[in-house]
């Protein structure tokens, strides 16, 4: 009898403004609220600490304070003693400059802390949508000027007994993210988005954003018969509106638990990790009924 309670710690926006102390303020206090409900693990949207600054193009000079130099660092060492005081692990995501083979590089990275507050493991965003530069007639994506693709595969982390695997915004879109975890282990992956509600590119698209948001996940947690939990980071941050929509997925592909507003909000469900086992007797008996000789393809283009 294997569960795990599992709390989405959606937040409302972070607008520019906000001082660091503020924000990681409004996410104890969302640890607090997961902790009395009875959660085991918590996952905060991804770029948790600031504004989505890739909305803008920005000098060198301005967008040195969005980034991590070392988490836990002083302004965000009150989460981390959060954590050891509530006895509550959590998933973060953030912003993070790191010295790499002699120079400074930037990721969109999320980590995965322990309940006494230390690394279990670090996730680099894989898949950066958008582009380097802004684009006529496109809504201003420009996480790829700002960040360079993650360099730390897809792995997964022991936490309280369960396989914990990784993944921000757009990688919840792409099937190969899922079938990576899933190849690696995890039972539970923890999800934290930015996603902007209307898409100048795409009008005739802005009534399937939700459904699009849904329907990756819920076909993500499916098809590998894992546990999803995703946090949003929603609501209308410096003029852009963010969709909301955090939930709880389990491997049926059902949703448990939903978000209902665009605003700091706790959602919980307690996982059965038993659940895994029953939907890959169903169906999805990976070693006796995949055929990955016939899926080079994909690993080649
Ligand atoms: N943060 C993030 O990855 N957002 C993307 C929007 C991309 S719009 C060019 C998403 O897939 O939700």
């Amino acid at each position: 009898d294997r569960h795990l309670t599992l709390a989405v710690c959606q937040t409302g926006p972070v607008q520019r403004s906000a001082t660091r102390a503020e924000t990681v303020g409004r996410l104890v206090h969302l640890l607090e609220r997961a902790a009395a409900a009875g959660a085991e693990l918590a996952v905060f949207p991804e770029m948790a600490l600031t504004t989505f600054f890739p909305r803008w193009t920005l000098d060198e000079s301005e967008i040195e304070g969005f980034y991590e130099e070392r988490v836990p660092g002083p302004q965000t060492q009150p989460l981390f003693d959060a954590a050891r005081r509530l006895r509550l692990g959590f998933a973060l995501g953030y912003s993070e400059i790191a010295d790499e083979d002699g120079r400074k590089r930037r990721f969109n990275t999320m980590d995965l802390v322990d309940a006494d507050g230390s690394l279990v493991g670090r996730y680099r965003k894989i898949h950066l949508p958008g582009s380097e530069a802004s684009e006529a007639g496109t809504t201003v994506h420009l996480e790829r000027r700002y960040f360079e693709p993650g360099n730390l595969g897809f792995p997964v982390f022991a936490y309280r007994g369960a396989r914990i695997g990784l993944a921000l915004c757009n990688d919840r879109r792409w099937p190969e993210t899922y079938r990576m975890l899933c190849l690696n282990g995890a039972e539970v992956v923890l999800i934290g988005y930015n996603t902007p509600a209307v898409l100048a590119e795409a009008p005739t698209l802005d009534h399937l954003r939700m459904f699009h948001n849904h329907l990756p996940m819920q076909a993500g947690a499916y098809q590998n018969t894992v546990w999803v939990a995703a946090a949003a980071k929603a609501g209308v941050e410096e003029g852009q509106a963010l969709i909301g929509g955090s939930c709880i997925i389990a491997p049926t592909g059902e949703i448990a638990a939903l978000a209902v507003s665009v605003d700091d909000e706790v959602i919980v469900h307690r996982a059965d990790l038993g659940l895994i086992d029953t939907c890959r007797r169903v169906n999805f008996d990976f070693a006796r009924y995949r055929r990955p000789s016939e899926y080079g393809l994909i690993a080649e283009r």
